[in-house]
């Protein structure tokens, strides 16, 4: 927000066919905050969720609470009631701002849970008043919900100072300049989005251009008549972006092909991204994805190189001001390279805490302040290469992270569901699809129905897409479902 100060004339964002200057974007978030505060000096530290559509308004929601000293919990746009109303009460909201397409949907839990109601409209008259101090570099600035090896989601809070060094390594990394401009097609509750594109760009004084939803011809579109620099996307969009040029005639595919040559970034992360995927992206647009790791605790922790080398399959090398280290199952180091271990991240990017859940952040992090990731690797000539995960437990599907855990407490309340098991397969357009075997209470299981009332509980895209019925699951000889022999059932 600070560096915003800079750049007031310069256009910041792109948003429904309006374009913001740094200053409009400014003023707005000054609104958001005093109306926030009603004369208070700060939040100290309220949680303010907020449910907007990547838009102008959602940039104005979040620094709009930073400035006013609150805690910004973006909703997602896309969640079912449950789903939302979860965030809520775990992240103990005191306040919610409700764009106008889902105040119906949340007037009655926000009255329950005792959460202040606060239709976004009523945002457009604050007074435009002086900006208040920058909140202390200390002060609680996000949470964001992660699934996990728990069966409820948990959330990731980052302090201010988390997130500068969060931007700030991505900034000099990846040489963000003032002149860049970025298509903004990813969900704006996971770092991916908000951090990585979005907050790297406001930073950097460059344009972020907002498409509500993803749509694979739009992006060409933006790609082939210059109207972006960069952009940022998990593999399943480079999957669909690739499968769409591939029904262009080849006319049209030069001239699509052409134009996104003209890009001086395009990255890929949140889940591996399939070496074919990279080598056909290459042959169409000339660019060599960069591919680089991260996570909603850390932020971005390994990267392929924006001069130097990028090497298919791998994610490169740490970033700057990243502490980064594998270890073996007693936690030591592992120094030689091809052994496979757990990747640990330490330094001024990580995370603070699980809000409100103490001995889960004392369980994520080694004696001394290294944090597990879970994530295994291994390195070769000097650069990094995951290898999967340590739970089975836990599955990525189109770049976001489920938790199977979560499905199958959710699905054992449904009548038809006596026992269950979920697993990732793997999938190669979204990675891994989520499946479902099903211990019946009675035969024939109509699983369509189920999936029916599954959608009202859980977000569409945990949703399983492959179901078996089964007699028995299998299990080992403690009685555990083993789930390796549960994929190959599918
Ligand atoms: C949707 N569909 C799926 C699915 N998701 N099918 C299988 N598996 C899934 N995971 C189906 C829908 O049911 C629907 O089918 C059809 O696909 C279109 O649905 P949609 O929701 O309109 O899909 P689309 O908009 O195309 O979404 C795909 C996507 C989205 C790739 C744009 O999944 C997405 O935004 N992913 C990004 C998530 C993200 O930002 N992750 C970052 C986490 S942070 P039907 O039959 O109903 O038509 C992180 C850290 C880091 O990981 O390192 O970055
Ligand atoms: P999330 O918890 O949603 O932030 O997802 C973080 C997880 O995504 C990591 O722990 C990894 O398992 C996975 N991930 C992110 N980037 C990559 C990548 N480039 N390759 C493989 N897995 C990745």
């Amino acid at each position: 927000m600070d560096n915003a100060r800079g750049f007031a004339d310069r256009e910041a964002i792109v948003s429904e066919g309006t374009v913001y200057t740094y200053g409009e974007l400014m003023a707005a978030a000054n609104g958001v905050s005093r109306k926030l505060l009603a004369g208070k000096g700060s939040l100290r530290e309220a949680r303010i969720a907020f449910i907007v559509p990547p838009s102008f308004e959602y940039v104005s929601c979040q620094w709009g609470i930073w400035q006013a000293g609150g805690i910004a919990v973006p909703l997602c746009v896309d969640h079912p009631l449950p789903s939302l109303r979860y965030v809520l009460e775990d992240s103990q909201a005191n306040a919610l701002i409700v764009h106008p397409d889902y105040e119906e949907l949340l007037r009655d839990t926000a009255r329950e849970l005792d959460v202040r109601f606060l239709p976004l409209e009523a945002f457009s008259s604050a007074p435009n008043f002086a900006v208040p101090e920058s909140p202390a570099p200390a002060l609680r600035a996000q949470i964001l919900y992660t699934s996990g090896t728990t069966n409820l989601p948990k959330g990731v809070v980052t302090t201010h100072a988390n997130i500068e060094q969060q931007i700030r390594t991505l900034v000099e990394a990846w040489e963000w300049s003032a002149d860049d401009r970025i298509l903004n097609i990813l969900p704006l509750h996971h770092v991916h989005g908000i951090i990585n594109v979005v907050s790297c760009a406001l930073w950097s004084g460059a344009r972020v251009e907002f498409l509500p939803r993803f749509s694979a011809k739009t992006v060409w579109e933006k790609m082939a008549t210059g109207a972006i620099t960069r952009f940022m996307a998990v593999p399943t969009i480079y999957f669909k972006l690739i499968s769409f040029w591939e029904q262009q005639s080849p006319e049209e595919r030069d001239r699509l092909s052409t134009g996104a040559q003209r890009l001086n970034l395009m990255i890929s992360g949140s889940a591996a991204l399939p070496v074919p995927i990279l080598e056909r992206w290459r042959s169409l647009t000339g660019h060599t994805l960069l591919e680089r790791y991260g996570m909603t605790e850390i932020g971005m922790a390994l990267s392929n190189s924006f001069r130097g080398e990028r090497r298919a399959g791998h994610v490169g090398k740490p970033l700057p001001g990243v502490e980064l280290r594998l270890v073996d199952g007693d936690e030591q180091p592992i120094l030689e390279e091809h052994v496979p271990g757990e990747i640990q991240v330490r330094g001024p990017s990580v995370f603070r805490e699980y809000w409100q859940k103490p001995a889960a952040t004392a369980e994520a992090f080694t004696a001394d302040g290294w944090f597990r990731t879970g994530d295994v690797a291994e390195r070769n000539d000097g650069m990094f290469r995951i290898l999967g995960r340590d739970s089975v437990d836990i599955i990525k599907s189109g770049g976001y992270k489920i938790s199977a855990l979560e499905i199958e407490a959710v699905l054992l309340r449904h009548p038809a569901v006596d026992r269950c098991a979920v697993v990732g397969l793997p999938d190669e357009e979204w990675g891994e699809i989520v499946a479902a075997a099903v211990v019946p209470t009675a035969p024939n299981p109509d699983f369509a129905a189920i999936s029916d009332w599954l959608r009202e509980q859980i977000p569409a895209y945990r949703l399983p897409r492959r179901w078996l019925a089964v007699d028995a699951l299998p299990r080992n000889t403690i009685g555990k479902v083993t789930k390796k022999p549960l994929k190959e059932l599918f």
